[in-house]
């Protein structure tokens, strides 16, 4: 496949310290979030619609970990910037972690969020609400122009399952999860309250204390 580089004016990066950061996913939600989750690195932040379109990777990894990495060397070398991924998604203790890795595409990558939740709803419908524990996780990985991985961040919040899907903040599967010691969905929250709670919200303050290190900044 062609690479090409995408280096002029404030997208210019060094080999070792990222001047600006590809947000490498098409998640409109998440893009909203690390948005505001990643200001205090003071980092100019591109995203994917800037650049020339690169056709989505294959996620063909089995663990958050590989498809964060492999989603992360993918975009770095081709758009020649350190690029930024984020690997997540809700594991369900009664269903032995699924949907997992493929919490994207559960029920099919054509099935909407509210049958995705409604295909979850049903497959706990038997269950007592002990049994209907879970966590959003969220994996992120930085390669540097190369595409080398550099760092990785990662971040659990542990939960469960709503009996019904609640609230119309957010995205994915957020209506249907309920964080633990909340009586709330994260649907039923603003941005701010999810981020305090969230898996994405303590990978990004655990990426952001890495990349100080990492910079020395
Ligand atoms: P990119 O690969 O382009 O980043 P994606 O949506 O395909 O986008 P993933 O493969 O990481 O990303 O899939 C994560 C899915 O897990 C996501 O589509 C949601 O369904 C779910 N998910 C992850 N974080 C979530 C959150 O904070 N709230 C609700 N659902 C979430």
């Amino acid at each position: 496949m062609a690479m090409f580089f995408y280096r002029i004016g404030h997208f210019m990066t060094s080999s070792n310290i990222p001047k600006s950061i590809l947000i490498a996913t098409g998640n409109k939600g998440k893009i909203r979030e690390f948005e505001q989750l990643l200001l205090p690195l003071n980092i100019l932040l591109v995203k994917l619609d800037e650049l020339p379109f690169i056709a989505e990777p294959e996620e063909t990894g089995t663990t958050f970990h590989d498809n964060a990495k492999l989603k992360a060397e993918y975009y770095a070398t081709r758009s020649g910037l350190w690029s930024m991924a984020d690997d997540s998604g809700l594991e369900i203790d009664h269903l032995k972690g699924a949907p997992g890795v493929l919490s994207a595409r559960y029920g099919g990558a054509d099935a909407s969020y509210s049958e995705k939740m409604r295909l979850v709803l049903d497959k706990l419908a038997s269950t007592t609400e002990s049994e209907r524990s879970a966590q959003f996780v969220s994996v992120i990985a930085l390669a540097d122009p190369s595409g080398t991985v550099r760092l990785i961040a990662e971040g659990v919040c542990r939960g469960s399952i709503a009996d019904a899907p609640r609230g119309t903040h957010g995205f994915g599967y957020d209506p249907i999860f309920l964080p633990a010691g909340f009586d709330r969905t994260f649907g039923e929250m603003n941005d701010e309250e999810k981020q305090s709670l969230s898996h994405r919200g303590k990978a990004s303050i655990q990426f952001i204390r890495k990349m100080s290190d990492f910079t020395g900044v």
